[in-house]
């Protein structure tokens, strides 16, 4: 993609209304333009982030055994009020009617719907466990939209629902995602630990959030500082083994949020030096809520023993659009993004330094070309900028690896490549360069 075609209109000063690194970042880098408070446009810089996003959360839900679906943004009314959250959810639920009157809603998360699905069409035990997700777009018209995308009114969620005859099976479900929100979060190059959780308006019992430690976060957590070091999960697992062993792994040490936390358990269980008391970003958050609405909604089984029973249920969520805005505060330093490899919107940035000077052109354009054959995905900046604009926007939008191309360099025979992390810059010839970025 060559920059001078490439809709990318970038700020050159941090706008005022935003608070935190993440919506700065985003703003200024040409990611996201707000439409009104809470939502957002993605401009095609930042929608590349979200797809590359997105794609991971499908690919480990996939591996988990859970199957994609997609249900609508609006839901009727009547749904809700079968289960009682019609009136429950107050004012955070954006309500319609249609041109007949009837009431519908903006879906700020599915489980009625999904339980009408169920019910409509499962009847035996043998259909069961059945694992669902989708992801889609959500709204709740939060009281506070805040800090971009981490807190938006319309959101992208991913949203998965397990369907189990009995508690065993469906805390096999439970674990499942569990282990798939460890890869997930890991395959993004973060550290999302997993926290003892309330269960808010969804309800239920046992509920995860998992949590990027961060200054900026909205949640207040505390754990053991061993937790703050552990690796993250990426060793293959067999979702059909028993994970149990591996979810006491991560759940032995005390890890709540607020709502959740007991500070006489907290002193009783972790040493004075090993508490961690911190602010985190909630990044997914599952539950395990039984029959909350499928015996409301007359979700109901059959088991092996002929005996009709409401079904148990889970949900399991994972914010993709705020992921952009946590994996950028997870990830920056003064001059912009660094974005993980992962989901990088670009795998590599080349830098004409003097568009227009055939050897530069010739030289930038082959590379260019040969990056896209071993299957890169490249910003091009052919631009007749000053150089130093030319770096500190590519600073600013992050991409992994940069290649500096200009007159000076070329008459030796080398391009210069930098790594955005580390800022480690050598020269290499165009040829290593090419086999330096592919390999
Ligand atoms: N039905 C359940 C699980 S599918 C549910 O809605 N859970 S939730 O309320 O915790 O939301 C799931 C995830 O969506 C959260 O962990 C968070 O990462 C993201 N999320 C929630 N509210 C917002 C918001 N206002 N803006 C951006 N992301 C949000």
């Amino acid at each position: 993609m060559r920059l001078s075609r490439f809709y990318l209109p970038t700020l050159k000063e941090d706008p005022a209304e935003a608070q935190i690194v993440s919506h700065r970042l985003m703003l200024r880098a040409g990611l996201v333009r707000q439409s009104s408070a809470g939502i957002y446009s993605w401009l095609p810089l930042g929608f590349r982030v979200l797809k590359k996003i997105e794609q991971i959360v499908r690919e480990e839900q996939n591996r988990a055994g859970f199957q994609e679906m997609l249900m609508p943004t609006i839901q009727p009314a009547d749904l809700w009020r079968e289960s009682g959250r019609y009136d429950d959810y107050g004012k955070e639920m954006l309500r319609i009617s249609d041109r007949h009157g009837r009431d519908m809603l903006y879906g700020p998360t599915n489980e009625e719907q999904i339980a009408d699905i169920f019910r409509k069409s499962v009847r035996s035990y043998r259909d069961l466990p059945v694992l669902l997700y989708h992801i889609q777009w959500k709204f709740r018209d939060e009281v506070r939209p805040r800090y971009g995308v981490m807190r938006g009114r319309e959101f992208l969620m991913k949203d998965s629902y397990s369907f189990d005859l009995d508690f065993a099976a469906a805390r096999r479900s439970y674990n499942r995602m569990f282990i798939a929100y460890l890869h997930t979060f890991a395959r993004m190059g973060l550290k999302a630990i997993p926290m003892k959780a309330d269960t808010g308006p969804i309800g239920g019992d046992l509920s995860h959030e998992f949590i990027i430690l961060a200054n900026t976060g909205e949640s207040e957590v505390f754990c053991h500082r061993n937790l703050a070091g552990l690796d993250m999960l990426r060793e293959e697992v067999d979702y059909d083994s028993d994970l149990t062993p591996l979810i006491d792994k991560w759940t032995g040490e005390y890890a709540t949020t607020d709502e959740k936390h007991d500070p006489a358990e907290f002193e009783a269980r972790v040493a004075e030096d090993d508490r961690l008391t911190a602010r985190g970003i909630e990044v997914g958050h599952i539950f395990y809520f039984g029959d909350k609405y499928s015996a409301a909604m007359g979700a109901r089984v059959t088991g092996p023993d002929g005996n009709e029973s409401a079904v148990l249920m889970g949900s399991y969520g994972i914010g993709v659009s705020r992921l952009v805005g946590a994996i950028i505060e997870a990830s920056h330093d003064e001059n912009g993004i660094v974005w993980p490899k992962a989901v990088a919107p670009f795998d590599a940035g080349v830098i004409n330094l003097k568009a227009g000077d055939k050897a530069c052109d010739k030289a930038a354009e082959d590379l260019v070309q040969n990056l896209k054959i071993a299957g890169l995905d490249v910003l091009y900046d052919d631009t007749e900028g000053r150089a130093g604009a030319k770096f500190t926007n590519m600073d600013l939008i992050g991409l992994p690896t940069q290649v500096v191309i200009g007159p000076r360099g070329l008459k030796q025979g080398v391009v210069e490549i930098k790594d955005r992390g580390t800022g480690n810059r050598f020269e290499l010839s165009p040829e290593a360069a090419l086999s330096y970025l592919s390999g």
